[in-house]
């Protein structure tokens, strides 16, 4: 393994991002970009296509995803920014490690029985075959961490069973083709949840609209949702098991202030909701804010954007073929 990590994540095409996403992911990446040698990130829209989408609207969405990415602090000079569909190496990948991909590994992933419940026959095949395309994601750049949020553990950890098999199966004298990736997921927010419905994660599809914080939230909209997320009928500031509402509100406030939550508990033992709530309130303003601001800068301007974006596909291809070269000459191709 090198020295310093490689960093791979893909983040989909929306202009919904929520507070779960910027915790879970987009603050990891921001991070990552002085420790990565190099950070790749890359908005993922071919994965869009594995739910009804509208075509003109992708590309809208694909800026609107960029533009929130830079305006968080994401240095296209510090790190690899670009579009999936930017990079053939990409899809070209996926089918290749079909190969060594059962139907059963697919048939096992949680995510696409929550996604599709009753209407399974209808899913298109994408969305089955969406881990396939996350695996080619990270592999094709031979990357050593995957920052993502607790929701994706089960797609990481099939990533790296594809790695480990292509290696089995193809490994040329004993050398590895492929990197088995390791997951990592912050220590506090790897699973922020609805404000209203603190059971379930927080979410662009199955979330509530009161319960969810979007990074692009004013700052009256944000404060009228903590104000109004579900706590208990307790009076007590403490992270517990049966405390899932102050448990996640704890957990946002310690990311907002950068600490851990014994300092959040330690603060608030002698408070009420109320004073906590707007706490809670005030971290999330303070962390969001200056991001909606920057965005409404970055946002109009699509020449650049553009321009960013392809800049970094440049490189992106620059690193992943040289990888789909060895993939293919030890699959027998070419
Ligand atoms: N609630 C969350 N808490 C912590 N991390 C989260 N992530 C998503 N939700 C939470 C992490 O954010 C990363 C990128 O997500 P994405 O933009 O690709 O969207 P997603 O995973 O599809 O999240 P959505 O849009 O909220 O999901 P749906 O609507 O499908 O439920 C990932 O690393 C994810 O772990």
């Amino acid at each position: 393994m090198a020295d310093r990590p490689i960093i791979f994540s893909g983040i989909q095409p929306t202009g919904r991002k929520h507070l779960g996403i910027f915790i879970g992911a987009i603050r990891q990446y921001v991070e990552g970009q002085d420790r990565g040698e190099p950070a790749i990130y890359c908005v993922v829209d071919l994965h869009s296509i594995s739910v009804p989408y509208e075509p003109a609207d992708l590309r809208e969405r694909v800026l609107d995803t960029a533009a929130i990415l830079l305006a968080a602090g994401l240095d296209p000079e510090r790190c690899v920014f670009f579009r999936q569909s930017d990079v053939r190496q990409h899809s070209e990948l996926t089918w290749l490690l079909s190969a060594v991909t059962s139907h059963g590994d697919l048939d096992r992933m949680t995510q696409f029985k929550e996604k599709t419940g009753s209407a399974r026959e209808l899913a298109s095949a994408a969305l089955f075959y969406y881990p396939v395309l996350m695996a080619a994601d990270v592999l094709a750049y031979r990357a050593t961490e995957v920052p993502v949020g607790d929701d994706q553990r089960q797609h990481v950890e099939l990533m790296r069973e594809i790695a480990r098999r292509f290696n089995g199966r193809f490994g040329a004298e004993g050398e590895d083709t492929l990197v088995v990736p390791e997951l990592v997921v912050p220590a506090v927010g790897a699973r922020i949840m609805d404000l209203q419905e603190p059971e379930r994660k927080m979410s662009t599809t199955g979330g509530t609209e009161q319960g969810t914080v979007l990074v692009l939230d004013d700052e009256k909209t944000i404060r009228k949702k903590v104000g109004s997320a579900v706590t208990d009928s307790g009076r007590e500031v403490r992270a517990a098991a049966d405390k899932p509402g102050v448990t996640n509100l704890i957990d946002i406030l310690a990311v907002a202030r950068g600490v851990g939550r014994p300092e959040i508990e330690a603060e608030f033992a002698d408070a009420g909701y109320g004073d906590f709530k707007k706490a809670v309130a005030d971290g999330v303003v303070e962390l969001l804010g200056p991001v909606r601001e920057r965005y409404a800068e970055l946002r109009p301007d699509e020449a650049a954007l553009e321009a960013t974006l392809e800049a970094g596909a440049a490189k992106a291809r620059a690193i992943a073929e040289p990888v789909l070269e060895d993939v293919r000459r030890v699959m027998g191709f070419g």
